[in-house]
């Protein structure tokens, strides 16, 4: 009964100046060296099953072609490692993106192409989640 003290407006207001959800749609990632071969992240934060893609990007902050992308499950990941498919020098900069596993022929296999719908990004909020580095 205790419940019907509490506004809806002041309730929704909490939620909204609440820390971020621990559920919330995220990558973490640092800029740092791939002379290894990989991209890390140090956290993803993914709402289904999907993938890690690593797009080439600039100053203009378009994604670009993919060079890298990696497994994803469900829930929260750290430390995910993407495999380069081709050299990336120092210097250049990378758009980590959470994709789906969705719309494709088969499952577990990455089938996204640039712009495609197969394996998409995942937009929450008509917005991407990404995040961009700078390789060292
Ligand atoms: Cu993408």
């Amino acid at each position: 009964m205790f419940r019907t003290y509490v506004p809806a407006a002041a309730l929704a207001a909490t939620l909204i100046a609440a820390p971020a959800f621990a559920d919330t749609p995220m990558i973490e990632a640092m800029d740092q060296s791939v002379a290894n071969g990989v991209v890390s992240a140090a956290m993803v934060s993914a709402p289904e099953n999907g993938w890690l893609v690593v797009h080439r990007t600039d100053a203009d902050m378009k994604p670009g072609p993919v060079v890298a992308h990696a497994p994803l499950r469900a829930g929260e990941t750290a430390d995910v490692a993407a495999l380069l498919t081709e050299p990336v020098a120092p210097g250049e900069m990378l758009m980590l993106m959470v994709h789906s596993e969705a719309g494709g022929m088969t499952t577990g296999q990455f089938e996204y192409t640039l712009g495609a719908a197969e394996d998409g990004p995942i937009k929450p909020d008509g917005k991407l989640v990404m995040t961009v580095i700078t390789a060292q």
